[in-house]
């Protein structure tokens, strides 16, 4: 086995955007593409003699070549070890386990998340920190800048690596030890949750549930979980093995894309409870009965309910939300006496918060929810946290989430997305709308008026960057909020994303949101022209 120097040309394209680098599977298939990327990876962390790697994915296709080509690559580097996920498996959430509890260097998760996949879908790579969180900016730019420069790349020439059979084997110098998938995550979550209670709620009469692994990679660990160690009977998970290409499905756990999903639990009586996740394991939808619950109404009432649940039962050092997430965490917040922090898009910027013991919950608008057990978002997490709630609290997912708008009022609360609209008239919506801004401060716009309109920038609170252009906002005097943004995960044109929420302190019965936001998405367009710029009449997803 020799180590091999190949020659290579820089890609220039290389530029990790919201959630690591995704691009088209035939992207990644070019020769030297995948190789160039993780040679900046490498060349970035400087000397990693010795030093020990996690390495996972989310099983879609190009996942198999990939860890071959990685685990070659990190052997020519001398890495020590590399935990590897049986089969290439790891979930994003399991990934950050393993690298804080075996406190290794970091970990490469080969994941495109929610976009779809197989030979015509997407494939993607991130690299995460010793903390097990998400590169923070100065080290993506670095890969990035690194990528735009590189003339060469060094892999071990060897056969492939058993990946199938657990246990440690040599590649060159280095250990390749294929780990369970499942097991340290499943040991982290019983330390935080009550099992025993949540495993009475899933075997007793009264509860039954449903959970959607989209054929992706939660299959495996919500089986073990939730079917294995917590009782639920066999059919509890769907969809739980992972396929290359999601058996075609689209791995986003929306109303949308989880249809057979919100089938179930909307059109009979056969479901107390519902969730699924996303193709990394990252992302948490949570349905009750012919019920859906908004993501930032879902991180409010974790909050409200923390106490419940052993891991939080100390209360919460503080909270934190993206900034499109709705306002319905501060109020909770508020009450509770705790900071709540506003950061951009994206993991990464909740990373220092945890780290400084500054927040033990954060959340995003996008289905993300999660805490300081890891670093990423974590789905399943998420549902256990609910369930968890739920066997101590022995109500139905409407009545808590009622409960919770009597006290804190509701935030109407929806985000609708124009995917794949043409890339340059996108970015024409964006220039005209952010120089539009500074004349809508106190105008009144219908029943509105402009409290400020900026492009949100960001200091970070612990180590003082600045993140800036991270999405329009508009706020109203009352509350109310619309918020453009441009997707930095889409792989096709321009994503739009338009968030808007409406304030009710006194919500009464059951409203439809979008009916309550009528006169908001209104406005929306006529400030910024959405038909016109996207030629499209409606968006293409609304949750
Ligand atoms: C989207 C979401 C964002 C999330 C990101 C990664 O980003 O809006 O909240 O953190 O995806 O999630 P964007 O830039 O497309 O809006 V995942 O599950 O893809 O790792
Ligand atoms: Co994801």
């Amino acid at each position: 086995m020799t180590i091999q120097t190949v020659a290579t040309r820089p890609f220039l394209d290389q530029k990790p955007g919201t959630s690591g680098l995704r691009k088209a599977v035939t992207v990644f298939q070019q020769p030297h593409y995948l190789e160039n990327f993780v040679q900046a990876i490498f060349d970035t962390l400087g000397n990693v003699q010795g030093q020990t790697l996690i390495l996972g994915g989310d099983g879609r296709y190009h996942n198999r070549p990939a860890v071959q080509t990685i685990l070659k690559m990190a052997a020519a580097h001398g890495f020590g070890r590399v935990k590897v996920g049986q089969g290439g498996i790891l979930s994003t959430p399991a990934t950050s386990c393993l690298i804080r509890k075996y406190a290794t260097c970091g970990g490469i998760i080969l994941s495109a998340s929610h976009n779809p996949g197989g030979p015509d879908g997407d494939f993607g790579i991130k690299f995460n920190t010793p903390n097990g969180g998400p590169a923070p900016e100065k080290i993506t730019e670095a890969i990035y800048t690194r990528s735009r420069e590189l003339s060469e790349y060094r892999i071990l020439d060897a056969a492939d690596v058993d990946l199938d059979s657990l246990g440690t084997r040599s590649l060159g110098a280095m250990t390749v030890e294929v780990v369970d998938s499942v097991l340290d995550y499943q040991a982290l979550m019983e330390s935080l949750f009550d099992f025993d209670r949540i495993r009475d709620l899933l075997t007793g009469p009264q509860f039954t549930m449903v959970f959607d692994g989209m054929h992706a990679v939660t299959g495996p660990y919500a089986h073990a979980i939730l079917e294995g160690r917590l009782g639920g009977p066999a059919g509890t998970v769907i969809h739980g093995t992972p396929l290359e290409d999601f058996g075609g499905g689209h791995p986003d756990p929306n109303l949308v894309y989880a249809h057979d999903l919100v089938d179930l639990v909307f059109k009979g009586d056969d479901y107390d409870f519902g969730a699924a996740s996303d193709g990394d394991g990252d992302r948490n939808m949570i349905l009750g009965r012919r019920f859906f619950v908004t993501p930032s109404d879902s991180l409010a009432i974790l909050t409200a309910q923390a106490h419940l649940v052993p891991g939080y039962r100390d209360g919460l050092a503080g909270v934190a939300r993206s900034m499109p997430t709705s306002q319905a965490v501060d109020r909770v917040a508020a009450k509770l006496g705790i900071d709540c922090y506003e950061t951009p898009t994206g993991w990464k910027f909740f990373g220092n918060l945890l780290d400084a013991h500054r927040i033990t919950l954060c959340g995003e608008e996008s289905f993300g929810t999660g805490s300081h057990h890891i670093r990423e978002k974590d789905g399943l997490w998420a549902v256990l946290f609910w369930l968890n709630i739920l066997a101590v609290r022995r109500l139905s997912v409407a009545d808590l989430v009622q409960e919770h708008w009597q006290t804190y009022g509701r935030t109407f609360y929806s985000r609708h997305d124009y995917e794949a609209v043409p890339s340059d008239p996108a970015h024409t919506l964006i220039e005209q709308l952010r120089a539009k801004l500074p004349t809508l401060v106190g105008q009144r716009l219908g029943a509105y008026k402009v409290a400020y309109a900026d492009d949100f920038s960001y200091t970070d609170p612990i180590d003082g960057s600045l993140s800036q252009n991270q999405g329009l906002r508009l706020g109203f005097t009352d509350g109310a909020r619309l918020v453009f943004r441009l997707s930095g995960t889409g792989t096709q044109g321009a994503t739009l994303r338009l968030y808007l929420e409406r304030y009710d302190p006194q919500p009464a019965g059951r409203q439809d949101t979008q009916t309550v936001l009528a006169d908001l998405i209104a406005l929306a367009e006529q400030v910024a022209q959405i038909r016109h710029f996207t030629g499209r009449e409606a968006p293409t997803v609304i949750t």
